[in-house]
């Protein structure tokens, strides 16, 4: 980290203070920004109370509904929608479990920002008490487009548009991460439960431009071609050149696992798993996933390649397309993308 001063300003304080900084800002951002916080705040709530459910039933009665703690990603999905459609500052959205574009209803204002989101990454990991997340990137409807119905082809802009992206991470303590772009630098705020704010621990985050740390799904190793092998034997320090090993870390969240890397340092890998005809383009998606984690992890000063080049350049063609992701510390991902793209064996 750079700097130290601002540590324990709450999240508004800060937005603020990046919007005095914006001498064309309307308040639009800040008061989208603002309801996303809201939303996440309520998702925090009841995910920390997942484990409580079994004994109390949702409502605190001793009324068993076991299926309750499956459905927390609908439910933080509902939350989403629910929260950011009125607010007025957004012209549609688009969620990981939804599978079309997801319109404003004409009863509530609209604006020219639209929102991605994933509103419950690695909800598979809820009931074994592994950290999940929010993940959001958030872009601009192009110019002179009015029409009431907004239009796929509007709505699929490369990462490189984002104009903020981030995510919240719901685990030990519940901490906003969140950038604007363009130096701003990347912030991380911690959620202070007992007052209810979000205060500001983790200012200017930087990531190591080399790590430590290399996370993958080592079970797919039968699936994978020969130029992964040869990334993740380097990464075991079984290359030629003997390097010294990194260490494994994998928890199967990807808020988790990149949040670790992007504190510590080290690369997370999803590669296409070439041989496996459900994933040849890997399992994760680029407009809710990829692309928000990559403005946040570039913004660090770190990396994110398909194997081939930035995640941020790539044109998107589908709403939910799925694309390899390798993203962490920048001479990681280099040596990755070097390895993926065959230049180096
Ligand atoms: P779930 O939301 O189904 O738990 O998926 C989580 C996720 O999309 C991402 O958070 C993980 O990094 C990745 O899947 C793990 O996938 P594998 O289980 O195939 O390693």
């Amino acid at each position: 980290m750079k700097k130290r001063e601002g540590v324990g300003i709450t999240i508004t304080e800060h937005i603020l203070s990046e919007q005095r900084e914006n001498p064309h800002a309307t308040g639009a951002f800040t008061t989208l920004l603002n309801e996303l916080i809201v939303a996440a705040k309520v998702i925090s709530r009841e995910v920390n109370k997942a484990g409580l459910v079994d004994i109390l039933g949702p409502t605190g009665k001793v009324n068993v509904q076991d299926e309750r703690v499956q459905k927390l990603d609908i439910f933080a999905n509902q939350v989403m929608i629910e929260r950011m459609q009125h607010v007025g500052q957004l012209c549609c959205m688009a969620s990981e479990e939804d599978p079309d574009l997801i319109q404003i209803p004409s009863k509530f204002p609209r604006g020219d920002y639209i929102i991605f989101f994933d509103p419950l990454d690695g909800s598979s990991n809820i009931d074994v008490n592994i950290s999940i997340g929010t993940i959001f990137g958030i872009y601009r409807r192009p110019e002179g487009r009015s029409t009431e119905e907004v239009l796929l082809d509007e709505v699929l802009q490369p990462g490189s548009r984002q104009v903020a992206a981030g995510y919240f991470i719901y685990g030990s303590s519940t901490i906003m991460v969140y950038t604007t772009g363009k130096g701003s630098g990347v912030h991380g705020f911690t959620l202070f439960p007992s007052i209810g704010e979000f205060l500001r621990s983790h200012p200017y985050i930087k990531i190591p431009p080399r790590g430590k740390i290399y996370s993958i799904n080592e079970g797919y190793y039968a699936y994978w071609d020969d130029k992964t092998r040869a990334l993740v034997g380097h990464f075991k320090g079984l290359d030629k050149e003997g390097g010294k090993a990194y260490t494994a870390r994998y928890v199967g969240s990807l808020v988790a696992d990149f949040h670790r890397n992007l504190l510590k340092g080290g690369i997370f890998m999803y590669p296409a798993d070439l041989k496996d005809p459900k994933k040849p383009h890997g399992k994760l998606r680029l407009m809710v996933e990829a692309n928000p984690l990559a403005m946040v992890v570039s913004e660090a000063g770190g990396y994110a390649s398909d194997g081939h080049g930035p995640i941020l350049d790539v044109d998107p063609q589908q709403l939910h397309q799925r694309t390899p992701l390798f993203i962490g510390s920048k001479e990681d991902v280099e040596l990755a993308e070097d390895y993926i793209s065959g230049r180096r064996k």
